[in-house]
């Protein structure tokens, strides 16, 4: 059996590549609350649990449907939420555009070293498309959108994640087999995802995600490390160094 080549690197955003969820979103999300005249304010602790729905519009509901039930639902509760959606949007791009929010560890170096070694980039997200370009944008300039053959995010797909849509159509789009092809993701809900497209995948944690299942990943990390700031194996295929590089992504799907 002919040993399998990595051809791509396919991230998730949130959580994966920066921590955007506690003071990005969530920030955002209230903001457009207060903006809208709507006494709703999502802590910390709450919005951990709403975690569990992915995308926002789909969060909004499952609160109202599940922690806010005394809210009287307008006739129109999608054409609500979408418009909520969109102010949440503006004030997360306003937020992310400030640059507050840095890239993970490692995620920089992993990028750069795919490209120098041609692995090719590709993102499968849940978030709106115009929060992953000013995400990227702000973190790595505006030409590193260019970096990423396939940015599959948000509405692209019916399903979002955990089903597997978003990483089988950036499969598809990237004309790629999922043997060849390794996932970064940091949730649950993405791992079920990427598995659901039959890809290997990593997992780097936040303190979001640190008490989920991660069954199935092929490494669980505190973070992708750095040459001079060791990571930690929380469990999984051990790469021999402190720090994931494109060698360690290579022996993982060669396993
Ligand atoms: C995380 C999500 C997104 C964000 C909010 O996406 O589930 O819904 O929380 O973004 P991923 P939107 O981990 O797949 O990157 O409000 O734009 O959905
Ligand atoms: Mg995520």
């Amino acid at each position: 059996m002919a040993v399998k080549e990595l051809k791509a690197l396919i991230f998730d955003v949130d959580g994966t590549i920066a921590d955007t969820e506690r003071d990005g979103h969530r920030v955002a999300f209230n903001l457009a609350f207060e903006q809208s005249g709507l006494d709703w304010n999502w802590s910390i602790e709450l919005y951990g649990k709403l975690l569990s729905v992915t995308g926002g519009k789909e969060r909004m509901k499952h609160y109202l449907d599940n922690f806010n039930t005394a809210f009287k639902k307008p006739d129109d509760l999608s054409g609500f939420i979408a418009e909520l959606h969109q102010l949440k949007t503006q004030y997360y791009t306003q937020l992310m555009a400030q640059g507050d929010i840095p890239l993970r560890a490692g995620v920089e170096r992993l990028l750069t070293e795919a490209r120098q070694q041609g692995v090719r980039l590709a993102i499968a997200t849940t978030t709106t498309p115009k929060n992953v370009e000013v995400l990227l944008s702000q973190t790595l300039g505006a030409e590193s959108l260019t970096w990423f053959d396939v940015i599959a995010a948000g509405d692209i797909v019916t399903s979002k994640k955990p089903a597997s849509d978003i990483y089988d159509y950036a499969l598809k789009e990237l004309g790629l087999d999922a043997k060849e092809c390794l996932a970064l993701e940091d949730s649950h809900n993405g791992l079920v995802s990427s598995l659901g497209a039959n890809l290997k995948t990593i997992i780097t944690i936040n303190e979001y995600t640190e008490i989920h299942d991660f069954t199935g990943a092929a490494l669980v990390l505190d973070h992708l490390g750095e040459p001079d700031m060791d990571n930690t194996c929380l469990a999984g295929f051990n790469c021999h160094n402190h720090f994931v590089d494109i060698d360690c992504c290579r022996a993982i799907i060669a396993e």
